[in-house]
């Protein structure tokens, strides 16, 4: 009975502790305006989970994140927009931005195109220690000479709290559905699919972070974009 108890109690801490873990990105604003949550974010259905599967389509836009349900916002190019976490990130590691254009509807695209990175929040090293872009909102621009159209903006913490190989690196994701206005005629200068740009052989994805971490290279290819 007793015993019984005990594992009872420890069972309920730890659903209690899946709860609360993580974070997940479910908020867009567009400069000032800080709309719903979910209303231009692809909601998903696996709450604050990260994604580990390198090879699966989730790691695009998160698990069961359609664009049933989901607006899309208009933005000039240039615009800023910010993303805002439930709870502030806190596993180390990068966070990256990317967008892919739809070849119609944002809402229709499932993002098997073309992916181009726009902006990484990678490290800073001083004094033999390094500090991670860890907090709850991250603000850029839609580059100012991308052609108009409508797009997936996708946000991604890559947490490498854990070093592999004992430990998997998660992708925490989400993408906004955004129609682009304005802009240019810029292509990126480097495309890649997701999945398949991240791989278990990237230094940024197996570094162990607590020895002898003196440099980094956020994975996922380079930003290929910088108007
Ligand atoms: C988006 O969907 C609407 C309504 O279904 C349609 O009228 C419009 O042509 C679509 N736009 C594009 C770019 O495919
Ligand atoms: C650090 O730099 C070295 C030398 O360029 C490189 O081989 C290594 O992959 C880098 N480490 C990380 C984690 O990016
Ligand atoms: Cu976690």
């Amino acid at each position: 009975m007793k015993s019984s108890l005990l594992s009872l109690a420890a069972a309920l801490a730890f659903a209690a502790n899946g709860v609360s873990a993580h974070y997940i990105f479910q908020q867009l604003s567009h400069g000032s305006t800080t709309f719903p949550v979910y209303q231009y974010i692809r909601k998903n259905s696996n709450y604050n989970s990260p994604v580990t599967d390198l090879a699966s389509n989730d790691l695009r836009c998160n698990v069961g994140a359609s664009g049933v349900g989901t607006e899309t916002v208009t933005m000039n190019a240039g615009d800023s927009f910010t993303f805002t976490t439930d709870v502030a990130v806190y596993h180390q590691g990068p966070i990256s931005l990317y967008m892919s254009k739809a070849p119609g509807n944002a809402s229709d695209y499932d993002g098997s195109g073309d992916w181009f990175k726009i902006y990484d929040w990678g490290p800073v090293f001083s004094n033999g220690q390094a500090t991670w872009p860890l907090r709850q909102t991250y603000t850029y621009n839609i580059p100012k000479c991308i052609p108009a159209g409508q797009y997936l903006l996708r946000i991604q913490s890559l947490a490498i709290h854990n070093p592999w190989p004992a430990g998997i690196p998660q992708f925490y994701i989400s993408c906004a559905q955004v129609n682009v206005v304005g802009g240019g005629s810029t292509q990126p200068s480097t495309t890649v699919k997701i999945p398949g740009v991240f791989k278990d052989t990237d230094p940024g994805y197996t570094v162990n972070i607590y020895t002898n971490f003196n440099n980094y290279t956020v994975p996922g290819g380079p930003v290929a974009i910088t108007c």
